[in-house]
């Protein structure tokens, strides 16, 4: 098997500078959207990693915009931490000095990180100290952004976190039902139609100017920082495809959905998907460690919603993607996505009970 991806692999990875001879290829993480594989490269001896990934064009159609948004994001928080070599990713660029490689065979286009080593990503949390280190990794990374020079962003994905128009999707997927799966998810479609009237507080909020738009990262699900393997401190941010203008709502919002309960985000038996109020307040604390000192008092406000707000919106996603035929995220047994739709609606359910306990923490 594994000799079977290094031979795939190998002629993809000698497009980059990788300076030795390639001894290994194996696919690597648990992330939802591109082809991650670890490589192992010998040079001079040395056992050296670098991470290579297939880009999916099919959510990331403009490769070269995209790239440009990961060197200038990168490349601002290597200049604010010279001294920590692991403080953001680093690219490797292909021969001809892009920061990807695209195969004229076929257009799949393919990128080169080098390795974080002493470091690690979990899929789902296991200690409050943990929750407290991704969320002020997290925050970091929001301060950091705040004075990157150049202007906005691209935008990688239109509307990614414009929570009404993916209900709205939802709405045309369902009425189409082509694959006949409606009759499958009934109790999750009623949650959802249930649901519609809170998701457009923070579009809303966001368009009229009570909610500043930041550079975000969009995606902070707990597998997309890595934790020191002898500190538990957060070391790098990574994942980096989606950052663009938002709302620091849209992350922390995130970070609620993964990192407040210790079940696996696609959990079957959902008596043990338990969202933990202990959880919950070391990833605030651990956000306002880094963050608080520049959320608007309406940005703070909405902190304990954006949890129930971020975590409908993931859990509608994956309904829909359910039942259009799992078309956008990568899954790995039949029902994957209505069993991960499920543990978001059931976190949601909880979040909901616990509303009031929520807000006042925060304050
Ligand atoms: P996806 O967009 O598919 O989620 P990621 O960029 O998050 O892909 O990568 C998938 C996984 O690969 C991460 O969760 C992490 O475990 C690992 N990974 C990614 N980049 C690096 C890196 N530079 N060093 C070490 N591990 C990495
Ligand atoms: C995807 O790429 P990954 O696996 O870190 C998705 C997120 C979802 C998440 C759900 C670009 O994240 O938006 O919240 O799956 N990324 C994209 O686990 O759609
Ligand atoms: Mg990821």
């Amino acid at each position: 098997m594994s000799q079977e991806i290094l031979q795939k692999i190998a002629p993809i990875a000698a497009h980059f500078d990788l300076r030795g001879v390639l001894v290994d290829a194996e696919p690597w993480g648990s992330g939802h959207i591109n082809n991650t594989y670890r490589l192992t490269v010998d040079q001079s001896g040395l056992a050296v990693h670098y991470i290579l990934q297939g880009i999916n064009q099919h959510v990331f159609p403009n490769v070269p915009k995209l790239m440009e948004n990961i060197q200038r994001v990168t490349k601002h928080i290597a200049a604010r931490n010279p001294q920590d070599s692991r403080a953001a990713l680093t690219i490797v660029n292909a021969e001809d000095g892009k920061p990807y490689w695209q195969d004229p065979a076929d257009n799949e286009c393919y990128r080169v990180y080098l390795f974080i080593e002493g470091a690690k990503t979990v899929d789902a949390v296991t200690s409050p100290e943990q929750a407290f280190q991704a969320a002020r990794a997290f925050g970091a990374f929001q301060c950091a952004l705040a004075d990157m020079p150049g202007g906005p962003l691209f935008e990688s994905i239109v509307d990614f976190h414009h929570t009404p128009k993916r209900f709205q999707k939802f709405l045309a997927v369902l009425k189409e039902d082509k694959l006949d799966r409606a009759k499958l998810c009934q109790k999750e479609i009623d949650f959802a139609l249930a649901h519609e009237k809170e998701c457009a507080i923070v579009v809303e909020e966001l368009a009229d100017g009570r909610l500043p738009s930041r550079v975000t990262h969009n995606d902070t699900k707990i597998n997309n920082v890595m934790l020191d393997d002898k500190t538990g401190e957060g070391v790098c941010v990574i994942d980096l495809d989606t950052c663009m203008p938002g709302s620091v709502l849209y992350d922390f919002g995130d970070e609620i959905r993964t990192t407040t309960a210790t079940a696996a985000e696609d959990e079957r038996d959902l008596s043990k998907v338990q969202f933990d109020l202990k959880l919950f307040e070391a990833l605030v604390k651990g956000y306002l460690s880094t963050a608080g000192g520049f959320l608007t008092p309406e940005e703070k406000r909405l902190l304990p919603f954006s949890g129930r707000l971020l975590t409908f919106e993931c859990g509608l996603r994956f309904l829909t993607d359910f039942l259009e035929g799992d078309v956008y995220f990568k899954i790995h047994r039949d029902g994957h996505n209505l069993d991960r739709c499920r543990t978001q609606f059931e976190l949601v359910r909880q979040m909901e009970a616990l509303e009031n306990e929520m807000n006042q923490f925060v304050k």
